[in-house]
């Protein structure tokens, strides 16, 4: 099997939400199988200093701060990558914030929140990458679900609609892109040891639930996320679409 299959050399990769956590980690693996960086995030600070550390490593990155949930902070991007010729083959749509609350507590604001930063940010990043990707005939998106995409946990409604809508966006894009040569597909991450369940992993009693509920028997690690991620930006995965792949030591294919 060639190496080829998974060498993302001169290829360009946009994650947004890429200065920590999961987006940080698959940005990171990634680069590694050559890609070209465009790191993402609101703070443009945090995103200088991630590129600082990316190019450190020796890793082809560049920034591009800006609010995904900001449809003409979107548009504007995408048109500065156009104007330096920066062609964006493969979109990695991670950024994403949870809330818990129960329903009955949960303002429309609240809701609408979770919603447009989970999955209408998806959507619109998605038409600005897929539009180029279409008119080029090829490109890459890699939309990030979660076991709420499939099954619903209590405290966490919006989160769960938008990962569900998450899965969906994937077979729809599938559905409009694939025959352009646009391979879309998503993953979905289990419990993962991040910053935004870092209050669940302090948890005593959620940290023991997941080790028990958890075929594996512990948490994830970020960067166990790469090598789907590398499969699904690569040729590897160039007859494979509208997929969600789990990442999630079990958790959805056992009761
Ligand atoms: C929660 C967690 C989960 C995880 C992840 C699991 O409150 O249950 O935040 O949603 O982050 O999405 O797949």
């Amino acid at each position: 099997m060639s190496q080829t299959l998974f060498d993302l050399s001169g290829r360009v990769a946009l994650v947004t939400g890429s200065t920590r956590g999961l987006g940080r980690a698959m940005a990171e693996g990634l680069a590694a199988a050559g890609a070209r960086l465009v790191i993402n995030g609101t703070d443009a600070a945090r995103v200088e200093a991630a590129v600082r550390e990316f190019t450190a490593a020796g890793h082809a990155a560049e920034g591009a701060a800006f609010d995904v949930t900001d449809e003409a902070a979107v548009v504007r991007a995408f048109e500065t990558f156009d104007a330096r010729g920066l062609a964006v083959d493969i979109l990695v749509n991670n950024a994403g914030i949870q809330l818990r609350k129960p329903m009955l507590e949960l303002s429309t604001a609240e809701w609408r929140k979770v919603i447009d930063t989970n999955l209408t940010s998806a959507f619109v990043v998605g038409r600005e990458a897929g539009r180029r990707m279409v008119a080029r005939g090829r490109g890459k998106v890699i939309n990030i679900g979660s076991l709420t995409s499939e099954l619903a946990r209590a405290t966490v409604a919006p989160y769960t609609v938008a990962k569900g809508g998450i899965k969906m966006l994937t077979q729809a894009m599938a559905a409009e892109w694939a025959a352009h040569g646009v391979q879309a597909n998503a993953i979905g991450p289990g419990y993962m040891l991040t910053d935004m369940n870092q209050a669940l992993i302090d948890n005593p009693a959620f940290d023991a639930w997941v080790k028990a509920r958890t075929p594996a028997k512990r948490w994830g690690k970020p960067e166990e996320l790469v090598g789907v991620a590398v499969f699904l930006a690569s040729s590897a995965s160039d007859y494979v679409n509208g997929q969600i792949i789990y990442v999630d030591g079990g958790m959805t294919a056992v009761l």
